[in-house]
This record gives C-alpha cells, sequence and structure tokens, in this order.
C-alpha cells in the first residue's frame, strides 16, 4: 500500500460488517458455541473513555479468534442505563432521563462502532427500556413471592441541604458529593433482598470456576464467612443475659469484660439498673455520628463508657466482670456483644489500657506487657483446655458450651443483605402494592411492565422521598385482593438490578414471553469468559451469582453460576500516571487518537500497552509506535513472493509466532502477542520478502488486533472470502524450534563472532566449523591454541597464548 489511509478502509470495513451482519450469532447454530462477555458500559454524557476499548479490544480479540477456531460466536454489547448522573443531570436541565439516555447511548454506539468491535448489534440491551426492565420486576417479583425480598427499617444517608437520599459513592469525606452540605443518616423502610441467604453458596461454588485469584478472593473476603460460637454470659442480678459472637471460644478464659456495641437494645432494658444511663446515651449519641468505617479502624484511640451498676459473669471461670458500651462494636455484626479477651486481640488490648482492665495470658508464645498476642502457641491459664493448640481448644471448649447448654456453634457473614430501595424516579419502579388490609401485595405479572410514569419534577420530595411521592394519581391505586384504597410503592430498584442479569437477555433479547427462552438459554449458557473491572467486583458480580442462583432455583436456567471464567483488566492512567479526570486535565479522548492515528491503531496501542491486568499509563510516543508498525505491515504486500508454503528462512519464525499468538490471545498476554508479531515483520523486511503463505497466515493472526488493516491487505493480496472467516492457522510443534542454532565463539572469554550449526551437531562437527571461521583464521602466528571447549548448543571457547 502506496498510503495507509486508515480512515477510508476503517469506514470501508465496518460498513461491509455492519451491512452484511458477519458477527451475528445464530442460537443453536451446529457448532460450539462460545459466550464472551465484556461489562456493559454506563452512557454517561462524556462518552467513551480511552478506559473502555482495553477489556472491549481484549475481548474482541477472543471472540474473533474463537470464530476462526470455528466456534460459534455470542460477543454481545448494551448499556446499563439507570443511575445518578443521568437522573442529577435531569433535575439539573429539566430534560426527561430518558431522552439523555437516547443521546449518550446514541453516541456510545457510533464511538464502539468507530473502533470496529465485531458485537452483535442485533442482540443489544439497554435496561431503561421497558421491554427489557419488565423481566427485571418479573425478578423481583420471584424474589419477594420466594420470601427473598422483605422491608426493613434502615438507614439511609440524607443530604440535609439538597434533601436528598444519597447514594455511598455520594457521599465523600461525610459530606454531601454535591453541595458539600452534611449527611446524616435517616432511617427508611426499605426493600431488601435476601443474599445472606446464598452466602455459603457464593462462596463454596467458587471451587466450580475459573476466576483469577483476586477476583475470588475480593469475593470470599466480602461475603467474610467465619467459624465460631455464640455463648451467652449472665447479667448478674437480672434475668437477662448477654450473647456475644466469638471466632476464638478457646481464649474464653481471658475474658476479662465485656463490650456491648452502644446500640445495643440491653441499654434500654436495664435503663433503671444502669446509674450512668445519661453518660451512656450521651455516648451512643456520639457514636451514631461516625461511619461503621471509622468506628472500627485499628488504631483509633478507643472510647467507651462503662455500664455502671450491672455486670456479667464468665459462664466458664464464674468470675464477674464489668460491661462497657464503646463504638469499636457494631450493632450490625454477630450480636452487637462480645468477649473482651484483652490479652490476644489488639483492639481489645488497646481498650484495656486506656480503661486499666486485667489483661490474662491464655495461649503462649507472646508478650503480653507489650502487645496483644495473636498468633499460633498453646493454651495455657485455662483448666479444661490446658495444652491443647488453638485448633482442638476451639473445638473442645465449643463442645464443653454446647454440653453446658450456655452457647452453640455459630458461622457468622460480614455480607449484609442488599439494600434495594432507592428514593429516586430513575429506576426501575418495584411492583408492589402496598394494601392496609393485606400488606404487601405483588402486582399481576400480567401488568408488567410497571413503566415509570412522567413527573415534572425530577427532584426527591424535600423528606427524601422519591419523585414518584408527588404523583398521587399514579400511586394511588385500588388493591388487586381486596380491592380497599391502596398505594404503589414509590421507591425504585437501585442501578445493579438491571445489570444482575443481562447477560442473560443477550441469549434471546425481544422475548417478550420470557426472560429468555429455554432454549436460548441452554443454548448459550454459561458465560465462557466475562471480564470486568476490579471494582465490579464485589457488588455487581456477587449480586449477579446470587441472582442466577435465585434463577437456577427456580428453573429459569440450568447452569449454578453464570459465568466460568472471570479476568479483570487494569485501569489505564493519564501520562502523567495519575488517574484520568477532567479537573487534572489529562484526559485523552479516544475520537481524537481514531481521527489522527485510526482504530486499528488505537487497538493495538491499549494491548500493547502493557500487561493487561496492571495499570498503565498512556503515551502518545507508544501510540505513535505502534502506527508505525501498522505503517509497515501496510507495506508488507509489496515483499510478497509466490510460494505456497512457508520458506526455509521463516518456518521457525512462523511457528513460533502461532504458537505464541495462539496461546498468548487465551492467557491475557496480548502485549507479548503483539511483540512476536512486530518480531515477525523486523524478519520480513530484513529478509526482504515473504511468501504468500506466509503473507496469508501473518495477516489472519494479526487480524483480531488490527481487524481493518488486515482485512483490507487480504483483499488487495486476492485471498479468498473475507479475513474473518478465514481458519485459524496451526503449528507443528517440531518446527517452532530452529534446526539451526547460532553459536556465540569466545577468544580467550571475548565475543569474537558466530558460528551457525546443526542443533544435534557434535564437538568435532562445530570445531570444524568454528575453524573455518576468520576469527580463528585471524588468531596471530605468535599465538597458540591452548584449549577448546564446546558447550552443547551453547558457546565455543577458546583459549590462546
Ligand atoms: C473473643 C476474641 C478473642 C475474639 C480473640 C477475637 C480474638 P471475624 O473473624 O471478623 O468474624 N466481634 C464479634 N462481634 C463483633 C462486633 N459486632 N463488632 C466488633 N467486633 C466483634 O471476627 C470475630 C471476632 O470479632 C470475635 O471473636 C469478636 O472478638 C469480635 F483473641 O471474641 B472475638
Ligand atoms: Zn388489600
Amino acid at each position: 500500500m502506496e498510503n495507509y489511509n486508515f480512515k477510508d478502509i476503517e469506514k470501508k470495513w465496518q460498513e461491509i460488517w455492519d451491512k452484511e451482519q458477519c458477527f451475528h450469532a445464530v442460537t443453536g447454530e451446529d457448532k460450539p458455541k462460545y459466550y464472551a462477555l465484556v461489562e456493559f458500559p454506563y452512557p454517561s454524557g462524556q462518552g467513551l473513555h480511552v478506559g473502555h476499548p482495553r477489556p472491549y479490544t481484549a475481548l474482541d480479540i477472543v471472540s474473533r479468534k474463537k470464530r476462526m477456531e470455528g466456534y460459534n460466536v455470542l460477543f454481545p454489547m448494551g448499556f446499563d442505563a439507570f443511575g445518578l448522573p443521568t437522573e442529577n443531570y435531569a433535575i439539573k436541565t429539566g430534560v426527561h432521563p430518558a431522552i439523555v439516555t437516547k443521546n449518550n447511548i446514541d453516541n456510545f454506539k457510533r464511538q464502539l462502532k468507530s473502533l470496529g468491535y465485531s458485537f452483535d448489534w442485533q442482540r443489544e440491551v439497554d435496561t431503561t427500556d421497558p421491554k427489557y426492565y419488565k423481566w427485571t420486576q418479573w425478578i423481583f417479583l420471584q424474589l419477594f413471592k420466594k420470601g427473598l425480598a422483605y422491608k426493613k427499617e434502615f438507614p439511609i444517608n440524607f443530604c440535609t441541604s439538597c434533601k436528598v437520599g444519597l447514594a455511598n459513592e455520594e457521599v465523600v469525606n461525610g459530606v454531601c458529593e454535591r453541595c458539600g452540605g452534611e449527611v446524616v443518616r435517616k432511617v427508611k423502610n426499605q426493600w431488601m433482598l435476601k443474599i445472606t441467604e446464598y452466602a455459603d453458596r457464593l462462596i463454596d461454588d467458587l471451587e466450580d470456576v475459573n476466576f483469577i485469584d483476586r477476583v475470588k478472593t475480593s469475593q470470599i473476603n466480602w461475603i467474610g464467612r467465619s467459624y465460631g460460637a455464640e455463648i451467652n454470659f449472665d447479667i448478674k442480678d437480672t434475668s437477662e443475659k448477654l450473647t456475644v459472637y466469638t471466632t476464638r471460644p478457646d481464649t474464653i478464659y481471658g475474658a476479662t469484660y465485656m463490650v456491648i456495641s452502644p446500640e445495643h437494645p440491653v441499654i434500654e432494658t436495664l435503663k433503671d439498673k444502669i446509674s450512668n444511663l445519661d453518660k451512656v446515651l450521651e455516648y451512643k449519641e456520639e457514636a451514631a455520628k461516625k461511619s461503621d468505617f471509622e468506628r472500627t479502624e485499628l488504631n483509633k484511640e478507643k472510647t467507651g463508657v462503662k455500664l455502671e451498676g450491672i455486670s456479667a459473669v464468665n459462664p466458664i471461670t464464674g468470675k464477674e466482670i464489668s460491661i462497657f458500651a464503646s463504638d469499636y462494636v457494631l450493632m450490625t455484626y454477630g450480636t452487637g456483644a462480645i468477649m473482651a479477651v484483652p490479652a490476644h486481640d489488639t483492639r481489645d488490648y488497646e481498650f484495656a489500657k486506656v480503661f486499666d482492665l486485667p489483661i490474662i495470658e491464655v495461649v503462649s508464645g507472646g508478650d503480653i506487657t507489650k502487645e496483644a498476642y495473636t498468633g499460633d502457641g498453646k493454651i495455657v491459664n485455662s483448666p479444661l483446655i490446658d495444652g491443647l493448640g488453638i485448633k482442638e481448644a476451639k473445638e473442645k471448649m465449643t463442645e464443653i458450651v454446647e454440653e453446658k447448654g450456655i452457647g452453640k456453634r455459630k458461622t457468622n457473614f460480614k455480607l449484609r443483605d442488599w439494600v434495594f430501595s432507592r428514593q429516586r424516579y430513575w429506576g426501575e419502579p418495584i411492583p408492589i402494592i402496598n394494601c392496609p388490609h393485606c400488606g404487601f401485595v405483588p402486582l399481576d405479572e400480567s401488568e408488567l411492565p410497571l413503566t415509570l410514569p412522567d413527573v415534572k419534577d425530577y427532584k426527591p420530595t424535600d423528606d427524601g422521598e422519591s419523585p414518584l411521592k408527588n404523583m398521587p394519581e399514579w400511586y394511588n391505586i385500588k388493591c388487586p385482593k381486596c380491592g380497599a384504597d391502596a398505594q404503589r410503592e414509590t421507591d425504585t430498584m437501585p442501578q445493579w438490578a438491571g445489570s444482575s442479569w443481562y447477560y442473560l437477555r443477550y441469549t434471546d433479547p425481544d422475548n417478550d414471553k420470557e426472560l429468555a427462552s429455554k432454549e436460548a438459554i441452554d443454548y448459550w449458557m454459561n458465560v465462557d469468559w466475562y471480564n470486568g473491572g476490579m471494582e465490579h467486583t464485589t457488588l455487581h458480580l456477587l449480586y449477579s451469582r446470587f441472582w442466577h442462583k435465585f434463577l437456577y432455583d427456580i428453573g429459569v436456567v440450568n447452569t449454578k453460576e453464570p459465568y466460568q471464567k472471570r479476568t479483570s483488566h487494569g485501569m489505564i492512567l493519564g501520562e502523567n500516571h495519575e488517574k484520568m479526570s477532567k479537573s487534572k486535565g489529562n484526559v485523552v479522548n479516544p475520537d481524537e487518537v481514531i481521527d489522527e492515528f485510526g482504530a486499528d491503531t488505537l487497538r493495538t496501542y491499549e494491548m500493547f500497552i502493557g500487561d493487561f491486568e496492571k495499570v498503565a499509563p498512556w503515551s502518545e510516543n507508544g501510540v505513535k509506535g505502534c502506527k508505525r508498525f501498522l505503517d509497515r505491515v501496510s507495506k508488507m504486500e509489496d515483499m510478497i513472493v509466490d510460494g505456497v508454503e512457508y520458506s526455509k528462512e521463516l518456518t521457525t519464525l512462523m511457528h513460533q509466532t502461532i504458537k505464541k499468538v495462539s496461546e498468548d490471545f487465551e492467557t491475557l498476554k496480548f502485549n507479548t502477542a503483539i511483540a512476536q508479531l512486530m518480531k515477525l515483520t523486523n524478519q520480513v523486511y530484513d529478509n526482504g520478502k515473504i511468501n504468500r503463505a506466509e503473507f496469508r497466515t501473518f495477516l489472519i493472526l494479526l487480524n483480531p488486533v488490527a481487524p481493518h488493516l488486515t482485512e483490507e491487505l487480504w483483499q488487495r493480496a486476492g485471498f479468498e472470502g473475507y479475513l474473518h472467516d478465514a481458519d485459524w492457522p496451526k503449528y507443528d510443534e517440531a518446527k517452532t524450534v530452529a534446526d539451526e542454532i547460532e553459536i556465540p565463539i569466545q577468544i580467550n572469554g571475548k565475543f569474537k563472532g558466530k558460528v551457525s550449526v546443526g542443533k544435534e551437531a557434535s564437538e568435532e562437527e562445530v570445531k570444524d566449523i568454528v575453524h573455518k571461521q576468520n576469527a580463528v583464521l585471524n588468531i596471530p602466528e605468535d599465538k597458540k591454541i591452548l584449549k577448546e571447549i564446546y558447550v552443547k548448543g551453547r558457546i565455543y571457547n577458546i583459549v590462546v597464548k
């Protein structure tokens, strides 16, 4: 190609792919299926940023390769379009969120198409489309009918100046992200989903899937399963008792005091006995102002107040111990009360130091005069379990506690139920009717979708209720069961709802009878490879696995897990190694990069930028380097010589390259695959020629990365059909190893040149060849060869004197 005119080439091929629907996946086709999935974007007003193409290109590469390997590939794309930024924009401008969403989606689609992705656009989904959210609501109704959706008082973040409820991510350093106003917690009756009922399965079933380790670990940690016991401590001279949750029943002899959360109900129950109640309540009020995170932070100065007038009894030692209220014990975990073992728990130790409480060592091995000892050791000072290791002592003490009837074995989870209500407009309405006689009545399925009504004002009401609360004409309704005056739920669903099942909708996106047909689900599920950001590992990934398991339980899907393989990419940073942001002025716009260098260059660059799993700073020079590589590729057609087989010069390198590229595309090593293709290109330039067969293979290997240019070169070279339909090349393992190897010659430790020898050549044969070399012939007359050593396959050493 004289001039690599990427603009025309890219436009031409995008039109052909679109017109001929080259990447449309047909359900049921008689081929092995492959389902590749990337997290669908939130269509923000800013459009695509250069972070998006990194994961999309990666899975586009995988999809294109799999098609050439003979798979029926589903690689879909859609939009996760409910959510706050759009709603906030609507509040500011008065433009309906549906219109904002439509414009943003159009812009995103234009950008995605300009990158040449092989998405099946016939399967596009949009979570805000009533045809889609009908089924999101349907799933909610099934959860409700199975008792997995319930209402509970739960605090929300409420900005006192905007007078709106805020999502957690809108609260930054304790103040409203938008106005800087004070944020308080306001208790509201909210819909909750019982994800905790699935906690064990959400951990255990990770065994059966292939998630990268850091994803697996963060799921496990987020669910936070721990094994321990609940033990009752009597409160002296009352009929009350305090139940604690402990993971260390083995340390009970060291429990020298108790701590309850300031919100613990026992304070109310025993208020007449607590002589310093005022002080205790004052402390409770202070604690309410802090976040759980602040409260449980290590190294935080420990505060608390002793409950005067009451005390507890350690059920194993029989000793009387004091009870404190402190904010480091949370009401939302375990039982909201702990037995404090200062010798072996860091926070208890810090607390005991502040309040001068007894510290008794019950595990040997540390120096408790200096700090808490949390390591391994033998149990001491504990008559019933002395001498045991921690593990056996835990087991033994749990048995003792159960025998004595003072406690029981208990597994706990950090995972909380999912708060499913938002006091917002731009979300799926929750299809429930509240009847004064019948309670919560589910909307009849035939009435789905329950669409969002038009409101005038998208702003939540002054007391933080959803804008739908301003619409009595919408929420007033007769109870479908008893006919009484009733009201629709006005809360909407969180943004996480639509993304919890979208991968199922892609299998059958136009179905109006079911969320997807059984045939489509059975054929396509589960997702073979799902890539997404680490920031979605705990919420989105967990929520969608939960919904999938529920759908499995009610017979809608046929697999226990939705995703067979999950990987995650690193973020792309600004040139200055900082996160790209408008305020830092380091944002790179993909439209501009495509305009100046082309989509193929942007794709190649984003894959070549570094280890796919790690963060990588943007570099304009790097982009230019990739452009130069493609420029060189575009001129390779001038070097084609006829040859239906690989040439002698390139055979080894060709087989090595097929092998490396095939493997690297499957193992996230896109950068080294491209490096190998560059190496091959350099070799072709050195040789000044390439066989047609070799050029053909080269184009196939590069095609998933740079699909437009390679398709164009393919056509120009007169190869048959479309390149994207070609068969992926195979390599011959034996031919990946060179027959000839280069051996360096050293004379007195100095490098003097190389010889080319057969890789199985004997020492004698090598010696012969070496002695015909200039380096040896040039040894001065007055020097004599003393010794020659051939290290097979590595080096030829000569010592002269
Ligand atoms: C006695 C003890 C001795 C404890 C010891 C630890 C070490 P995980 O593993 O996270 O489940 N705990 C229980 N409920 C709590 C609450 N609501 N707020 C703050 N801390 C709480 O931790 C369980 C341990 O955390 C429990 O075991 C309890 O302290 C504390 F050497 O009991 B342990
Ligand atoms: Zn009713």
